[in-house]
């Protein structure tokens, strides 16, 4: 059985010195200290990068029984602007553990749903609709993490110009993170021939391009076009009630 010191076993895993040099701390790489140092047998290092190809299990889930309940309680918050009682909500949520897709959908995009349909009826205020807007992009923000194993790949979410509403790019942003995948998050107003530039020059598998109303909707398609021709990659867009599950499973393959 052939034996190789630290530097090559992080080698051969494709990894930084100091990584492997962790794992054998933790226990989670085999290895025999010597006076000349650590020393790995190719087999431990073959096992620990099986383990590490692996797919990881999916996450375990709770289950809420009563969104529309959930939805209410939050869009009271979010109108009077108790911003600790709608924190207070997302993180119970997110700690049950509520995937970060189902969080999305059926919490923030319903409620905001409703906050623009009363917005529109004048029954709510600008200065009420921003606040509960600018409350979720706090939460959302938050909510924002990646789990740990290897990035599935990298690709970039933005709005382009003409389309201010950030919240649905955020909202794929988050989803694509909690998928291990790297997002450059460009947030709004992005003109097509930079992002295409941003998403050539990162190496990006793709590019999504989130969008609220028709007339976006629409720039987007004719975007896209430009953004694959130079690309060379696929361009996803989102419109209103368009599904986050949908854009999750598709590039997750
Ligand atoms: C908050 C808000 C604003 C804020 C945005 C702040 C921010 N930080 O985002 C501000 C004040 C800037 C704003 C401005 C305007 N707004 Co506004 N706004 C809203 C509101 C209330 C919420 C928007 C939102 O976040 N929706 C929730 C998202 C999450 O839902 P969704 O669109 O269904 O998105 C889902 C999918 O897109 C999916 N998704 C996201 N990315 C991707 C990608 C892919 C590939 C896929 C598959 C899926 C996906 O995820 C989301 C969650 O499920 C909506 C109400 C509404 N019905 O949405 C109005 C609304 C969109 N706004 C509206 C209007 C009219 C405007 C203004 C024109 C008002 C004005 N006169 O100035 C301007 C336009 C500004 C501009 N140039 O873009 C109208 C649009 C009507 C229409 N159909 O054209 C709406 C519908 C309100 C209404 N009921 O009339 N707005």
């Amino acid at each position: 059985m052939e034996a190789v010191d630290l530097r090559t076993a992080a080698e051969l895993l494709g990894v930084h010195y100091q990584t492997a040099y962790g794992w054998v701390r933790s226990g989670e790489l085999e290895a025999v200290k010597r006076p000349s140092g650590y020393h790995v047998t190719e087999e431990a290092v073959e096992r620990l990068s099986a383990a590490r190809r692996a797919p990881l299990p999916p996450p375990k889930q709770a289950h809420v029984r009563d969104w529309e309940r959930q939805s209410e309680r939050f869009y009271l918050r979010l109108v009077a602007g108790d911003e600790t009682g709608a924190r207070r909500m997302a993180e119970r949520l997110a700690k049950a553990p509520i995937d970060v897709v189902d969080i999305c959908e059926k919490l923030f995009a319903p409620v905001l749903h409703r906050i623009g349909a009363e917005w529109a009826a004048g029954t709510l205020s600008i200065a009420e609709e921003h606040r509960a807007s600018a409350i979720c992009e706090r939460l959302l923000a938050r909510m924002d993490t990646r789990p740990a194993g290897r990035p599935r790949g990298v690709c970039v979410v933005a709005t382009l110009q003409g389309e201010e509403h950030g919240l649905p790019a955020l909202m794929a942003s988050v989803a694509l993170r909690a998928n291990r995948w790297h997002v450059h998050h460009l947030s709004t107003q992005v003109p097509v021939n930079d992002l295409a530039a941003l998403a050539r020059a990162e190496g990006a598998a793709f590019v999504v391009i989130s969008a609220t109303r028709s007339e976006t909707v629409a720039a987007a398609e004719v975007a896209a076009a430009v953004i694959r021709w130079s690309t060379n990659r696929p361009v996803h867009i989102g419109g209103p009630g368009a599904s986050l599950r949908q854009l999750v499973d598709a590039v997750n393959g």
